[in-house]
């Protein structure tokens, strides 16, 4: 099992999509073993972002980042980083495919309404930063109907 980090981003919350974007994680048979809305601060932004500090977009992308509210959840299952991943689509809402969150919602690159881990360090990363030690650990009944093995 992976536990993968998934922020819906001021946008998502701005255009009234946080129900339709955590339906899609839950129909897919993720678990969901955090969640809160907060709005962040720029010292966890710019921590969450750092890979980014040194490009040209980094200031704008705090500046969004920390302008509202954002959903912040931790999801596991097997393989979940690449799983959510895939749900959620590739960066450019453009030229994301349909089906992925992105792609059905999104119409540009810094307005894409959600983040998600790119690896396992970095999943373990952000859910520290964010999370610290407070995941939910419980059983969901219906994992049993989600993989047969
Ligand atoms: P992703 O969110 O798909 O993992 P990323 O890690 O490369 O993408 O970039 C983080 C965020 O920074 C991305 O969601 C939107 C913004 N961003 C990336 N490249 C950008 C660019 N060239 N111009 C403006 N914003 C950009
Ligand atoms: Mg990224």
């Amino acid at each position: 099992m992976q536990t993968t980090y998934v922020m819906i981003k001021p946008d998502g919350v701005q255009r009234g999509l946080i129900g339709e974007i955590i339906g899609r994680f839950e129909r897919k048979g993720l678990q969901l073993v955090g969640m809160k809305s907060i709005i962040p601060s720029e010292e966890i932004a710019r921590e969450h972002y750092a890979v980014h500090s040194e490009r040209p977009f980094f200031p704008g992308l705090i500046k969004f980042v920390t302008s509202g509210p954002v959903v912040c959840m931790a999801w596991r299952g097997v393989e979940a980083i690449k799983v959510a991943r895939n749900l959620i689509g590739s960066t450019n809402g453009r030229e994301a495919a349909p089906g992925t969150i992105r792609g059905d919602f999104g119409m540009d690159m810094g307005f894409n309404m959600i983040h998600g881990s790119d690896a396992p360090e970095t999943a373990e990363f952000e859910l520290n930063l964010w999370f610290g030690d407070s995941l939910m650990e419980w059983n969901q009944d219906s994992i049993n109907w989600v993989y047969e093995g």
